[in-house]
């Protein structure tokens, strides 16, 4: 790691071709990806995200460029290495990991908080897969674990508090006992997601504080040895949007990175509220990218903004996940996630070949084992499709915050009905007789305009209704998203828009995700 100078470099010198308008947009990650920890090997970057009560859990993606970040697996992909009982609540499961590149593997470690879970190290050689079966870590008792080496070789997990142990990532042994490390500025609520580095002659001790919600922020400290003393930066904190009025809110749970260049970025959690006060957000907390500069030995973090001046690289496009899914091979793509836990014999695409099948397990939206496969929602607004086959069975498309924060469109017993749950509140909104056959059932997202911004404007309408085969679309019910949102749900996660089958056997053809402009 080159030594971080005392004298100001920047990393936002004149974009190269490439990028359009010389600008990239925030966020990289889109939609609920949030507890961003990232590392570099040679010319790749990698990042992880937390995934709490969704199966799989941890997402990783790969990228050139620190911008374009393509999703290649999901580091916690089987039910030996993930278990997430019907028990685990709601925004339970997997917790803020911390991704490290150390001695020729990568080590992931995180905390899955649900039954019987606890710290849990992986480790692999291929970020892509497969990782390993969990290297349980008892001695750290703690969310938000890190892990850094120092140069003797010995592994330091810090986590929130803030406290410190020694480990051995490969046993899961923790030697001595936890001491608590520098905890940020006094007063203020949960210091957590900590991460350590040995940068020029300096030890950092990067942490996040306020809480993660508007008060939200990054603070930083520096000192000698890896277990301290750490003097605090004296411009604390070195990011946070709180009393702001910026379109990004909640900035905060960072992670740092050095490009090949020298130059230095930091990935951050963030929100986009939308709609009138407070502020809905509805997509939950999503990865964004700001450039880093050092002043006299403390990192200086660039505004974080929709658009951002371009890296001093060319850009390295990835494809993007494709509009349409039509469930042709016998894989699904990593991005699409179940709640809880993904059983064979709940879902197929070789049953019916071209078809994802799902067999239900008796249960509504409002249970914790509902069989759903869903993506996340990443785009403000977008519409969502899907041609469903319900004749054996009862299902549809919904849009999920938990199992109390719901609305869904659903074919079966020859209707077709729009339910919605907000909290204790669980309605059937409209119905029609069902159209023989194969439905096309259809929901569309539209956020709403800052320009009609009053304050009780919702931060999106969802219309959910069937579509007829010339693309005509018969909206049944119009719901204010606001109900669908995490002031609304509480939580840490996001909306999750899929299918799911509550009785029977459903099929789906096809299913797509598409921005709306
Ligand atoms: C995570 C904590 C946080 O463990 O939220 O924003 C918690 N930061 O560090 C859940 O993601």
């Amino acid at each position: 790691m080159r030594a971080a100078g005392t004298a100001a470099t920047t990393s936002t010198s004149t974009a190269p071709v490439g990028w359009a308008g010389g600008a990239f947009t925030n966020p990289v990650v889109a939609g609920f990806h949030p507890d961003p920890s990232v590392c570099r090997v040679g010319d790749d970057y990698f990042l992880v995200c937390s995934s709490f009560e969704y199966f799989p859990g941890v997402p990783v993606f790969r990228s050139r460029d620190l911008v374009h970040w393509e999703q290649i697996g999901n580091a916690l992909d089987r039910p030996s290495q993930l278990s997430l009982p019907a028990g685990t609540p709601a925004s339970g499961g997997v917790y803020a990991p911390t991704l490290r590149h150390h001695d020729g593997r990568f080590w992931l470690i995180t905390t899955n908080a649900a039954p019987g879970g606890g710290t849990m190290v992986f480790t692999t050689t291929d970020p892509a897969g497969p990782w390993s079966e969990p290297i349980r870590v008892p001695g750290v008792a703690g969310i938000d674990p890190d892990l850094a080496w120092d140069e003797r070789g010995d592994c330091w997990c810090t986590y929130a508090g803030v406290e410190q142990i020694r480990i051995d990532p490969a046993t899961g042994r923790s030697f001595g006992r936890p001491h608590r490390l520098w905890s940020g500025t006094p007063g203020a609520q949960a210091p957590e997601a900590p991460h350590l580095y040995r940068i020029g002659d300096h030890w950092y001790l990067m942490i996040a504080e306020g809480g993660t919600e508007r008060g939200h922020g990054v603070s930083i400290a520096r000192g000698p040895a890896p277990d301290g003393p750490f003097e605090p930066c004296p411009a604390n904190p070195i990011l946070s949007h709180r009393s702001t009025g910026r379109p990004i809110q909640n900035t905060g749970h960072a992670d740092l990175v050095e490009a090949p260049d020298g130059t230095w970025w930091m990935v951050l959690l963030g929100v986009r509220p939308h709609g009138g006060t407070p502020g809905w957000h509805v997509m939950g907390r999503e990865t964004f990218l700001a450039p880093v500069t050092w002043v006299d030995g403390w990192p200086v973090v660039g505004e974080v903004t929709p658009a951002m001046a371009a890296p001093p690289w060319p850009p390295r496009p990835v494809a993007a996940p494709p509009v349409r899914d039509d469930f042709d091979t016998g894989r699904l793509h990593p991005g699409w996630i179940s709640v809880r836990s993904r059983p064979d014999e709940t879902w197929s695409t070789t049953e019916r070949p071209g078809w994802l099948t799902l067999h239900a397990r008796g249960r509504s939206l409002d249970e914790p084992d509902i069989v759903f496969v869903g993506r996340r929602q990443q785009h403000p607004s977008c519409r969502v499709r899907t041609l469903v086959d319900a004749t054996a069975g009862c299902g549809g498309l919904a849009v999920r915050l938990d199992e109390r924060h719901h609305c869904g469109i659903e074919v079966g017993d020859g209707e077709v009905r729009v339910t919605a749950r907000t909290g204790g509140l669980r309605q059937t909104v409209a119905t029609r007789t069902a159209p023989v056959g194969a439905v096309r059932l259809r929901i569309d997202v539209r956020a709403s305009s800052p320009a009609d911004w009053h304050p009780c404007r919702e931060p999106d309408l969802l219309r959910l209704g069937v579509e007829a085969a010339d693309g005509t679309f018969d909206v049944l019910a119009e719901l204010d998203g606001r109900y669908l949102s995490t002031e609304v749900a509480g939580g840490f996660t996001g909306r999750v828009i899929g299918m799911y089958a509550a009785t029977g056997t459903v099929g789906f053809d096809w299913c797509d995700h598409e921005p709306v402009d």
